[in-house]
C-alpha cells in the first residue's frame, strides 16, 4: 500500500490577491477577463463563490450575478514564483512530487522518513508550513492511491484535509458520485446518468464488459477505479503529452470560410511553442478543439507526424459538423507528443505542409 498525499491550494491566484491587498478579505474577488472582451474567470474567492461565482464562468455573467464583485485582470508571472515556493516545501518532504498545476500535486510519502512515516501527519505539516511561508491556506487529500487522495483533498476545502484510509476505501467508494472522478466530465457524467449509472456502488453492480462496450475507455476505468485500483504512479518527471494553442473570439462566428482562416492563423504560433517540445520529442497527433457558442465543447484528432493542412481541415470540419450549424466560440489546434526513446526523433523541425 502506498501512501498518496494531494495537496490544493485554496482559491489560489483570488487569495494571493487577498493576501497582498488585506482591504480585500471578505469581500467577493475574481480574477479574470475583462467583460467587454467576452473574458472569463480564472478562479474567484469564496465570498464570490457564495453568489454562484466560477472558474471558466463568462466575466459577463459574473457581473450579473454579483455586481459589485472585485474584478482583478491577474499577475500570472507572480503566481508562478509562489507557486515555485509551494513546490520547494513538498521536496522539502519527498522527491516523488508531481505537479498538475501551478497550485496542486501529488506527492508520493511511502518512503518518506518524516512524521514517522505518517502521511497524515506530513500533510498536515505541509499544510502548516505553506502557511507560514506564504500566509496561504492549503487543502489536502490522503489516500492509498492517487484519485481517491484527489478527492479528499476537496472533502475539507478550504483549509482542512480529509484522509482515506485502506480499510475505508470500499465504503467511501460505493457511495461516491461519479462526477467526482477526476476525468468524468460534463458530457460522460450525462451518458453515465442516462444509463442509470450514478454512484461507485452502481458501477461495481454492472456488468463490465458491457461498461466496456458502451463506455470505451472510460468504461474500462471506471470499473478498475470503483474497485480501488489506480496504479498510476506519482511521477516528478511526467512529460508533457501536447502543446497547443486556441483562440476565443470576440464575437462568435459561423461563417465557414472565416472560421478556417483563423484556424490556420493558429499555426505559427502553433509552430513556435512546439519546436522547443520537439527537440525532445515527436509528433504523433494532430487535434482541433471547437466550443461552440452554447459552450459545447468537442475535440478530434488523429495520428499524424506533420502538420498537414488538409488533415487539419477535415478534423475541423468533422468537429464543425457536431455543432449543426452553431455559432462558434472557441477553436484550438494541438499537436500529440510522444517521448518514448525509440522514436523518431529526426522529426525535429515541424514542416507546415501546404
Ligand atoms: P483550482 O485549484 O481549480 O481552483 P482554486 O485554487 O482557485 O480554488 P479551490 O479552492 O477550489 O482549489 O485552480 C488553481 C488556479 O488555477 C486558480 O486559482 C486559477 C487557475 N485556473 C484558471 O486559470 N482557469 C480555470 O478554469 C481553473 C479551474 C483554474
Ligand atoms: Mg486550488
Amino acid at each position: 500500500m502506498r501512501k498518496i498525499i494531494h495537496v490544493d491550494m485554496d482559491c489560489f491566484y483570488a487569495a494571493i490577491e487577498m493576501r497582498d491587498n488585506p482591504t480585500l478579505y471578505g469581500k467577493p474577488v475574481a480574477i479574470g477577463g475583462l467583460a467587454s472582451g467576452r473574458g472569463v474567470l480564472s478562479t474567484c474567492n469564496y465570498e464570490a463563490r457564495k453568489f454562484g461565482l466560477r472558474s471558466a464562468m463568462p466575466t459577463v455573467q459574473a457581473l450579473k450575478l454579483c455586481p459589485h464583485v472585485i474584478l482583478l485582470p491577474g499577475r500570472i508571472d507572480y503566481y508562478k514564483q509562489i507557486s515555485a515556493q509551494i513546490q520547494a516545501i513538498f521536496h522539502h518532504y519527498t522527491d516523488k512530487v508531481e505537479p498538475l498545476s501551478l497550485d496542486e500535486a501529488y506527492l508520493d510519502v511511502s518512503d518518506s522518513p518524516h512524521c514517522s512515516g505518517s502521511a497524515t501527519l506530513i500533510a498536515e505539516q505541509i499544510r502548516q508550513d505553506i502557511f507560514k511561508e506564504t500566509g496561504l491556506t492549503a487543502s489536502a487529500g490522503v489516500a492509498p492511491i492517487k484519485f481517491l487522495a484527489k478527492i479528499a483533498s476537496d472533502l475539507n476545502k478550504p483549509n482542512g484535509m480529509a484522509v482515506i484510509r485502506p480499510a475505508q476505501m470500499a465504503e467511501f467508494i460505493h457511495s461516491m458520485p461519479l462526477e467526482k472522478i477526476p476525468g468524468v466530465g460534463k458530457v460522460s457524467i450525462e451518458r453515465l446518468h442516462a444509463a442509470d449509472l450514478f454512484t461507485g456502488a452502481d458501477v461495481l453492480a454492472a456488468d463490465p464488459a458491457e461498461l466496456e462496450r458502451d463506455f470505451g475507455k472510460l468504461g474500462k476505468s471506471l470499473w478498475k477505479r470503483c474497485q480501488g485500483i489506480d496504479e498510476r504512479e506519482v511521477s516528478a518527471h511526467r512529460e508533457r503529452k501536447s502543446v497547443g494553442v486556441e483562440r476565443t473570439f470576440s464575437g462568435d462566428i459561423t461563417n465557414r470560410e472565416v472560421l478556417e482562416q483563423r484556424l490556420l492563423g493558429l499555426l505559427p504560433e502553433l509552430e513556435r511553442r512546439s519546436a522547443k517540445h520537439l527537440k525532445t520529442a515527436a509528433m504523433n497527433k494532430l487535434g482541433v478543439k471547437v466550443k461552440f457558442a452554447d459552450f459545447q465543447l468537442t475535440t478530434k484528432e488523429q495520428q499524424a507526424r506533420d502538420i498537414d493542412q488538409s488533415l487539419l481541415l477535415a478534423l475541423f470540419d468533422e468537429a464543425i459538423s457536431r455543432g449543426h450549424g452553431k455559432a462558434v466560440r472557441l477553436i484550438g489546434v494541438h499537436i500529440g507528443l510522444e517521448h518514448d526513446q525509440k522514436s523518431q526523433l529526426t522529426q525535429l523541425a515541424l514542416p507546415l505542409a501546404n
